[in-house]
């Protein structure tokens, strides 16, 4: 028997037989309390209602009065963190695009299954890594106001954090992202930038925020290199900060006065939550690239990410979306669009790389894919720069524990 990590699940199912036998099957696998409900509205009740958080639903997708649409809007609205495992006596096809839909808005989605529920599908599915934020908080916090975010900004108090970024090939550390934090929020707690960053853009503060992570960035890139670690440093700039015509000149000359080179430097082009159909401005485009500093299309398969882009913008970096790297493991037709956008993008000559690598499972599939660099939790999640060397030095040796032979 395995040993499942969920303490308590729920099952949901308008058929009694169907939950008696699975809520068995689930107990077998070893969760500890199974719950059961007889319709949608039964299982949100106890979902927003128990409370120890329900870390599994099993929910079939057709039920009286309410389809597969309406179910996951609800488990959504209900606020539904835990992880969740559709199944339905529709086809595989269906089945797959309720799990898209579940995915699009941001359910924990472990899979996807035909009925009748058996022991062996629901055992590998159940070892499925979570695909839960978990160094997230689990429910919103309070909205935050302008002025706090304007305090923490003029006040340095927003601190630049880095992911690595590896090269498959040679499992060398490449680059590092720059991911926005601010430690010390108003509540006394950390505030992440699914928070910060809407309310900067709405206030004109994106900039400003930019800017601070730029001379902030720097630093740390000078220090790394005087300790002999070369790391490319990518900037996450919103779409709205490119349509400045001076965006890229103000850029060089922030780099420059910190000691840096723009070289070493690259920005992702992430959509603004202001304005979804802005277009790139080729000049400003062309002006980042004549500056040698790195142009990387963001969240690619999502969004504002797409084919004209690809043809008329001069990008040399490709980052596949998280929620594509994630879902290649499980869908078919994910994984025919992933190896597509791969391909595309190396015969336009861009580096691929991969985004939300949990597992080495990951890291193996994307390589084959194609891709070139990878970055996710696995090589490493987020860090304050002054952790970069340290770990740096620790990579080399779990490369070699990884990798053994070569
Ligand atoms: O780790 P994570 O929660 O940091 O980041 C969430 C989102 O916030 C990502 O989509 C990322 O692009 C965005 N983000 C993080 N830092 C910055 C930043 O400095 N500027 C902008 N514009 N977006 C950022
Ligand atoms: O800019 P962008 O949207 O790509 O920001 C990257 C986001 O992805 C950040 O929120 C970062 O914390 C998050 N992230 C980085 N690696 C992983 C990973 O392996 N898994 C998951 N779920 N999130 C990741
Ligand atoms: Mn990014």
């Amino acid at each position: 028997m395995i040993q499942t990590s969920y303490d308590k699940a729920l099952v949901v199912d308008d058929e009694r037989f169907v939950l008696r036998t699975t809520a068995s099957l689930l107990e077998r696998l070893g969760v500890r309390q199974v719950l059961t409900a007889e319709s949608a509205e039964a299982a949100i009740q106890l979902i927003t209602s128990v409370e120890q958080p329900i870390g599994l639903v099993l929910s079939d997708l057709n039920m009286p009065g309410v389809d597969g649409v309406d179910l996951i809007r609800m488990f959504d609205e209900a606020d539904y963190r835990g992880d969740l495992i559709l199944f339905s006596g529709e086809d595989p096809q269906t089945l797959s695009m309720a799990e898209s839909l579940a995915r699009a808005r941001k359910l924990s989605v472990l899979g996807s299954m035909a009925k009748p529920v058996s022991h062996a599908t629901l055992e590998e599915m159940l070892k499925r890594p979570s695909l839960q934020h978990a160094d997230k908080p689990v429910r919103p916090r309070p909205l935050i106001s302008h002025e706090d975010v304007r305090a923490a900004i003029e006040n340095a108090e927003l601190a630049p954090w880095f992911q690595p970024k590896i090269d498959i090939a040679s499992r060398q550390p490449v680059g590092v992202e720059v991911l926005a934090r601010w430690p010390n929020g108003p509540a006394g707690g950390p505030v992440f930038p699914d928070e910060f960053i809407p309310v900067a853009e709405e206030n004109g503060l994106i900039d400003k925020l930019t800017w601070l992570m730029v001379d902030k960035a720097v630093a740390f890139s000078n220090s790394w290199r005087d300790a002999g670690i070369q790391l490319k440093v990518a900037l996450n700039v919103s779409m709205n900060s490119l349509q400045a015509l001076d965006f890229p000149t103000e850029i060089e000359r922030r780099i420059r006065d910190a000691g840096g080179a723009s070289g070493d430097f690259e920005v992702e082009v992430t959509e603004s939550r202001l304005a979804t159909d802005v277009v790139l401005p080729l000049d400003v485009l062309l002006r980042l690239r004549l500056k040698r500093i790195g142009l990387s299309i963001d969240d690619f398969g999502t969004g504002h990410s797409n084919l004209a882009q690809l043809r008329d913008l001069p990008f040399d970096e490709l980052k596949l979306d998280r929620s594509f790297v994630r879902g290649a493991l499980y869908s078919g037709r994910t994984e025919i669009i992933l190896q597509a956008s791969v391909d595309l993008a190396k015969r336009l000559g861009m580096t691929v790389i991969a985004e939300g690598v949990e597992t080495l499972e990951d890291w193996q599939r994307v390589s084959e894919l194609g891709c070139d660099q990878v970055q996710g939790w696995f090589t490493a999640k987020p860090m304050p720069g002054e952790a970069i060397a340290k770990w740096y030095k620790g990579w080399a040796a779990r490369v070699a524990q990884l990798f053994p032979g070569n």
